[in-house]
């Protein structure tokens, strides 16, 4: 059985600015709710984090999807994080060489590095990817999300390749705010911020190959720090209802291992 400190002892050992920011955030706002907002539209995306705004500690995106992208969207955001207190991740999954994405963090239509306080980042071409984002982080204060393990079906995000992810952020643990993973393992210490995807009440799957968990399971019995919840979210009639039963039963399920 693992032993889990607090965000609050957590705070003091997190090396990397943006993970010591998360952790204090989580302590004080207490929450550890992620909502992913796959909406297409402006409009919609900014509605919606305005609604659920006091309830998260992170919001992310796919940036990539959305429409009507501009820059008074990301101002937008960006003040409606500050006001309600929460980070923006952005989910971009970088994978390719080092120069690749550094170009790719850094320039292009959405300048991801100006406004993400966390990336997400696939480890396949090998540490030196992280080379890459080492300016653009410096620059914001921002972190790296490692994809240890994924919620599809069928992901080979397994065995041996989610160990050497693990040591690529230990490595790294400069640049690395955390781990994207379906568990805790024991290697991934206490510095970091473990969130997992593939959470809702009321579903076990889609018919993509997603599978999800209940907030009391990934932080109980697999010892996840935050839960990123979508569709069970943005889908609800009532999306605002929804996100504080997923916040509340992800904090007391945190209180709890306490
Ligand atoms: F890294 C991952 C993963 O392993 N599974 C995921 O589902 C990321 N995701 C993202 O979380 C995915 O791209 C969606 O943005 C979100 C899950 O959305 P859902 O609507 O709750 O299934």
């Amino acid at each position: 059985k693992l032993v889990h400190k607090s965000f609050g002892e957590r705070v003091t050992l997190a090396t990397n600015p943006a993970a010591v920011k998360l952790f204090k955030l989580m302590e004080s706002k207490k929450t550890n709710l992620a909502v992913a907002v796959d909406l297409v539209n402006k409009s919609e995306i900014l509605a919606l984090a305005e609604a659920i705004g006091s309830e998260i500690c992170c919001l992310k995106t796919h940036v990539d999807i959305v429409q009507d992208f501009d820059q008074d969207f990301i101002t937008q955001l960006q003040s409606i994080a500050a006001k309600h207190n929460f980070i923006i991740f952005e989910d971009r999954k970088f994978a390719d060489i080092g120069n690749t994405v550094k170009y790719q963090y850094e320039n292009g239509v959405y300048n991801i590095s100006k406004w993400a306080d966390a990336v997400t980042v696939h480890g396949v071409a090998g540490p030196a990817i992280i080379d890459g984002f080492r300016d653009g982080l410096k620059q914001k204060g921002a972190g790296l999300l490692i994809l240890a393990q994924m919620s599809s079906k069928g992901s080979l995000c397994v065995g041996e390749y989610t160990n050497q992810m693990i040591e690529m952020g230990k490595q790294n643990a400069d640049a690395v705010l955390g781990f994207i993973c379906q568990e805790k393992l024991e290697a991934m210490g206490d510095n970091f911020v473990l969130m997992t995807p593939g959470i809702q009440f009321n579903s076990k799957g889609d018919n993509m190959g997603q599978q999800y968990n209940t907030p009391d399971y990934v932080i109980k019995e697999k010892g996840t720090d935050v839960i990123i919840v979508g569709r069970g979210i943005y889908q609800s009639n009532d999306p605002k209802s929804e996100a504080i039963k997923y916040r509340q039963q992800s904090w007391s399920a945190y209180e709890s291992r306490l």
